[in-house]
This record gives structure tokens, C-alpha cells and sequence, in this order.
């Protein structure tokens, strides 16, 4: 069985962060393990979200004791501090493919990361890693070509980011290209491939961008080419979106189980 690693933030609520890494893992019949860099929780009262973050000394404690086994891949998303994504940086395999999701900020939280965080991101982390996959926000400031509108823009961003040493990017367009069609665009360091497919229309679309940088890292683990990864991961998300679901009064999240266990929850209610 393939062992997939994430060092990630916890989302209290369960759509995005390690929960839906987690979750992602198992779907895609991996192992998954898991690092807790933060917590981020929602205040029933009001929807805020708060962010804690734990110490450093506790999160190398916690890689370690994921190196202790065999490692296939690894995922990283919320590194909440420029000392955390050094850590990172430091201790983590050279040998294991590292798919970066560079967490800037989250659905309806401020940013959880600072432009000093940013600039670790860009010259720590992202030279060691084989994928990264920001949404057209992260793309704008990892490449600080500011807010991205176009293909045209994308591609630009994509070969600066490239320029940084990770070797595939991957710009999730995601519902903020204002159309109907959205467009994934993957850059190797010398050809573009362009993903464009349907935007689905809900609201239930919280922890999307977690789940498909976890869909890519298990693929990845069992071997697939990044290409094949990467549409495995953009059918996997649209499923999970579409058996979104609204999860408490501020927000609605994606269906991780959307693959195995969706017909089963058609024939199940809740209510036995
Ligand atoms: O979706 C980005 C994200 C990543 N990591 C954690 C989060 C969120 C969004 O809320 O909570 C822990």
C-alpha cells in the first residue's frame, strides 16, 4: 500500500486541510499521514475563523514520527510561519516527490500568511518540489504579477513560478475566472496543458483546493505521470464538488467520499 504524507493545517469543520487530505488519501486507496502545523476554527456565533498555530518543536516531532516508515509522497499546505516552512524545507526527504499547495489564504478567512512567509515559500520550499498548485490568487503573489485575469496572465505566472525550481505548476482557475468554462493550466518548464471544464454551480465548493493537490499527491505516490495525475485529480474534485454539501450556516464543503461512498449514501439516510 502506497504512504502518503501531509503537513498541513487542520480545518476544525472538515472540508479543507489535513481533513480533506486525509479523507483524499483514502479514496484514492492510499495510507495517509498526517502533520498538524495549525488548527484553524470557526466561531458558531459569527463564522469567523481563528488560527492557532503550534510549536515548532511539536511539529518536527510529528515529521519525524512520519519518516519513522517508507514515504511515497508528500503534500504540504498551511505552513503558517516563515520558522515553519524553514523547518520544513530542512527536514523533509530530497528523495520523495513533494507536491506543494501554497495556502496563502482560505475561503472566507483573512490571509493566513504574510509577505515574508511568502518569500520562504518561493525560495525554501517551492525549489524542492516537484508540483505546486496555487488557485489564480497564489499564482498572482507567488509570481508578483498581482491579480491575474486572463490565460495569457496565467501562462506568465506560471513560467515565473517555474523559475523558482518546481518543476510542474499547476494554476487552478477554480470559479474565480468569471465564466462559465474555468480553465487548469499545467506548466512543465517547457509546454503548457490546458485543462478547461465546467464551473459547477454552488456554493459547496469549500476545501476544493486542498482536496485536489491531495488527489494529485496520491496519485502521484501509486506512480501515475503528473499529467494523468492531474486529471485524475480535476474529475475527483468535480465529484467531490458536486456531492457538496452545506456543512453549518457559513459554509458548505466537498464531498470527499464522493467516489466510494456516493451511491451507498443515496440508499442510506440519516435517519434509521
Ligand atoms: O482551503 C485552504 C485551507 C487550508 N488549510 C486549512 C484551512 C483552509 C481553509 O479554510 O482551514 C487548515
Amino acid at each position: 500500500m502506497k504512504k502518503v504524507a501531509t503537513i498541513a493545517g487542520s480545518d476544525a469543520t472538515g472540508g479543507g486541510g489535513l481533513e480533506a487530505d486525509l479523507k483524499t488519501f483514502e479514496e484514492f486507496g492510499t495510507f495517509g499521514l498526517a502533520a498538524i502545523t495549525s488548527i484553524v476554527t470557526l466561531e458558531p456565533e459569527t463564522g469567523a475563523h481563528h488560527l492557532r498555530t503550534l510549536p515548532l518543536e511539536l511539529i518536527q516531532e510529528q515529521i519525524a514520527s512520519i519518516f519513522a516508515g517508507p514515504i511515497d509522497a508528500i503534500k504540504t499546505g498551511l505552513l503558517p510561519s516563515q520558522e515553519i516552512i524553514g523547518l520544513v524545507s530542512e527536514i523533509l526527504p530530497k528523495d520523495i516527490p513533494l507536491i506543494v499547495d501554497p495556502v496563502i489564504g482560505g475561503k472566507g478567512t483573512q490571509d493566513f500568511i504574510k509577505t515574508d512567509q511568502v518569500q520562504a515559500l518561493r525560495e525554501n520550499l517551492l525549489p524542492q518540489a516537484l508540483i505546486t498548485t496555487p488557485n489564480l490568487r497564489e499564482a498572482g503573489i507567488l509570481s508578483e504579477l498581482g491579480e491575474l485575469t486572463s490565460e495569457e496572465q496565467m501562462k506568465k505566472a506560471a513560467k515565473k513560478i517555474a523559475l523558482l525550481g518546481v518543476k510542474h505548476v499547476v494554476i487552478k482557475g477554480g470559479a474565480r475566472l468569471a465564466s462559465k468554462e474555468t480553465l487548469d493550466l499545467h506548466y512543465d518548464g517547457r509546454n503548457f496543458q490546458r485543462y478547461p471544464h465546467a464551473v459547477i454551480d454552488t456554493p459547496f465548493n469549500h476545501g476544493a483546493g486542498c482536496t485536489f493537490a491531495a488527489a494529485i499527491t496520491a496519485a502521484i505516490a501509486k506512480n501515475y505521470p503528473v499529467e494523468a495525475a492531474i486529471k485524475q485529480a480535476i474529475d475527483f474534485v468535480q465529484a467531490a464538488i458536486t456531492m457538496g454539501e452545506q456543512i453549518n450556516p457559513y459554509v458548505g464543503h466537498v464531498w470527499h467520499g464522493a467516489y466510494t461512498h456516493g451511491e451507498k449514501r443515496l440508499e442510506y439516510s440519516d435517519e434509521q
